[in-house]
């Protein structure tokens, strides 16, 4: 019966260990705008940042994975993160979003904003107004930095955006990803230092004027948007774009964020819908990309060749392990009792 306690306690250390949880992710807030029907967008990252939506705002079926936030500029439509004033001062961050403008009237749209109208001290991802659906972040006193050239963000598609900002970095330390691939880099020009202030929460679907004041709203569909205390590398911002786009996968930041804290930690894995993700090297499927199929990928997320790979193989959950363990040793205990009955 000893014995058979250890094995099972044994059994529970091994399954803990091969499934153990990946350290803390770098998820300032993550909505999935999932919860079709709702008034409130529940914050998928485990911080309780619950986006509260606006005026005639919802969550309609039809995103680029999932449910989708639906929004108006007739009526200046967005969603409120109340009492979240995001990634303040200089620190670095990473924006990630899905849009799907509704047209292509040249008119402003904010996409997320935090902070206020003051040089240096807002922090804005919009679409540019009038110049063929760019991708702009700006910072307030004239700074911004845009993508000068295609895609176009106004095609009616869904894309990919993301912003990347290094700690420290001035307007020009921006990189700007649309699908995945990096299409401006440190651009000259009008420069300020970045020094977001707290004064507004954040919202999603538009610009942040004064202090919780929207302006210039989106008009059309937004999924998936995610704030990353962190510089994501162009193969971190690739591989969120890959995972989400693979019909297999349909990962979405969330779950994406695990894979690369996982390749950041360098160890352990992650079960994500049956499949089984872990750390791993030598790869040379290109940065960012998602390879392989019927379950089993690879992406490499850096130019050393490191990345994650999932399989099929079927792990046990550690409860599942625990309650096999207790029926093993109870089938164990009552076989033991009979015997002790026959003598
Ligand atoms: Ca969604």
């Amino acid at each position: 019966m000893l014995q058979l306690v250890r094995w099972g306690l044994l059994a529970l250390l091994i399954a803990c260990w091969v499934v153990h949880p990946a350290f803390a992710a770098p998820l300032e807030g993550h909505w999935t705008f999932d919860q079709i029907g709702d008034t409130s967008a529940t914050d998928s990252s485990g911080n309780t940042r619950d986006a509260a939506l606006q005026n005639s705002a919802a969550m309609v079926a039809g995103g680029q994975l999932g449910g989708a936030l639906s929004l108006s500029n007739a009526s200046t439509d967005h969603a409120r993160v109340t009492g979240y004033t995001g990634v303040a001062g200089n620190a670095e961050r990473t924006i990630s979003a899905w849009i799907r403008p509704a047209d292509a009237n040249p008119t402003a749209r904010g996409v997320i904003s935090w902070g206020t109208n003051s040089t240096g001290e807002r922090y804005t991802v919009r679409l540019d107004n009038g110049n063929s659906g760019r991708l702009r972040a700006e910072f307030s006193g004239g700074a911004r930095h845009d993508n000068v050239a295609t895609p176009d963000l106004w095609d009616g598609n869904w894309h990919h955006i993301a912003v990347s900002m290094p700690t420290g970095a001035n307007r020009n330390g921006h990189d700007l990803y649309i699908d995945g691939a990096l299409v401006a880099s440190n651009n000259s020009g009008n420069n300020v230092t970045i020094n977001t202030n707290t004064d507004s929460d954040v919202l999603i679907g538009a610009r942040t004027l004064a202090a919780n004041t929207a302006e210039l709203p989106f008009n059309g569909l937004i999924d998936d948007t995610a704030i990353f205390s962190q510089e994501l590398t162009a193969g971190e911002i690739g591989g969120l774009y890959n995972l989400a786009v693979e019909t297999e996968l349909q990962y979405n930041a969330g779950q994406a964020n695990e894979l690369l804290t996982i390749h950041e930690d360098g160890m352990g894995s992650v079960e994500i819908d049956g499949l089984l993700w872990e750390f791993a090297d030598g790869l040379n499927t290109g940065v960012g990309v998602v390879a392989g199929q019927d379950g089993e990928f690879a992406l490499q997320l850096d130019p050393s060749g490191s990345g994650v790979v999932s399989s099929l193989a079927v792990v046990p959950e550690p409860a599942s392990i625990a309650i096999w363990s207790l029926l093993g040793m109870g089938l164990v205990g009552f076989g033991y009792y009979r015997r002790r009955l026959r003598r």
